[in-house]
């Protein structure tokens, strides 16, 4: 269960948690008309930091955009407003959520006179697919439920409505005993999770969907696609036949809450040994070295709350 924070930030001011409320005639209760973000802050022995912020708020403002919505705060503003919401709630570690959606005004499909309202709350967020996942990796099936389609509702946006799709195909893993599933784009190529994006390894080699798969463009993704880089392994975005992901050598998630997990079967296909394979564990190990701060920051990735938090033990 979710456990309360202090405070959440509204429309430039910090309200109490229990506060933070919406009228259920909203736009975005009826229409789905949100849009989102999810972004880790690490524990690093300076004290926190956000990985990757402006990436993500970059994402955040390219959704408002897409769907129109007038958000009357800066980037820079709203930048300053998650590292004060890390420092009013004394955490170490947590996850950020702003949510900017269409709220209270009219009801009606058209969206267009109904006030923006923004808010940022941030909680403590474990693992995303169980404890075990990251280590011994996760079950999957490849979902009867499509990926949303191009000129249905954009990909490249992470919108509330998207998620509809997403609790479909999360739903239905669930229920067959799956811990999570791998959606097809509407050609019938790998698309992504129901919240991550997804990685192939074969012949030492990375593969992932390009952006035309109906993927959500994951600041995750594209840190792996830089780490692989780095560690000289070759990526490549390429168009993804269903098949590959039982033949593969190693298959992953990425994602803000699923960070790297393994995947061990898909369809009950055990890929390669079906366990964590070598070219995922490296990844991992870079990815949490360099979040958790214990390798220096070479590109630049994470915005220091600059507070050493008091230490809860
Ligand atoms: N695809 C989808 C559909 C998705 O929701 C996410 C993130 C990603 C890819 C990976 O994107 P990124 O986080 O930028 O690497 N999913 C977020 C929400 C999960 C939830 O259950 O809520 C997340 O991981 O924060």
């Amino acid at each position: 269960m979710l456990k309360p924070t202090e405070k959440i930030w509204h429309n430039g001011r910090f309200i109490n948690w229990d506060d933070a409320k919406v009228h259920v005639l909203s736009h975005v209760i009826h229409y789905g008309s949100s849009i989102f973000e999810g972004i880790r802050c690490y524990e690093t022995a300076t004290g926190p930091a956000i990985f990757r912020l402006h990436e993500h708020l970059r994402r955040l403002f390219d959704s408002a955009h897409i769907y129109r919505m007038d958000f009357p705060f800066t980037h820079e503003q709203v930048a300053e407003a998650m590292l004060e919401l890390v420092r009013v709630n004394k955490m170490r570690a947590c996850y950020l959520r702003p949510v900017v959606f269409r709220s209270y005004g009219d009801v009606g499909v058209n969206p267009l006179k109904n006030p923006i309202d923004a808010y940022i709350a941030c909680w403590e967020w474990g693992k995303y697919l169980g404890d075990e996942a990251l280590a011994s990796g996760v079950d999957v099936c490849v979902s009867s439920w499509t990926r949303i389609a191009p000129n249905t509702l954009p990909a490249l946006a992470k919108a509330g409505a998207n998620y509809m799709n997403s609790q479909l195909m999360k739903m239905q893993a669930i229920t067959d005993g799956y811990s999570e599933a791998i959606a097809l784009d509407s050609n019938g190529y790998v698309s992504e999770g129901s919240g991550e994006n997804v990685f192939l390894v074969r012949d030492g080699k990375i593969l992932t969907p390009p952006l035309g798969a109906s993927v959500l463009p994951g600041i995750t993704r594209n840190t792996i696609v830089q780490l692989a880089q780095d560690l000289s392994t070759p990526v490549v975005e390429t168009i993804i036949p269903r098949e590959m992901l039982y033949i593969a050598d190693e298959v992953f998630f990425s994602g803000t809450a699923a960070e790297v997990t393994p995947v061990r079967s898909v369809d009950r296909i055990k890929v390669g040994k079906g366990e964590r394979g070598p070219v995922t564990e490296k990844i991992q190990r870079e990815f949490f070295a360099l979040v958790n701060g214990t390798k220096p920051d070479r590109h630049g990735w994470l915005s220091p709350v600059g507070q050493k938090q008091p230490s809860l033990a």
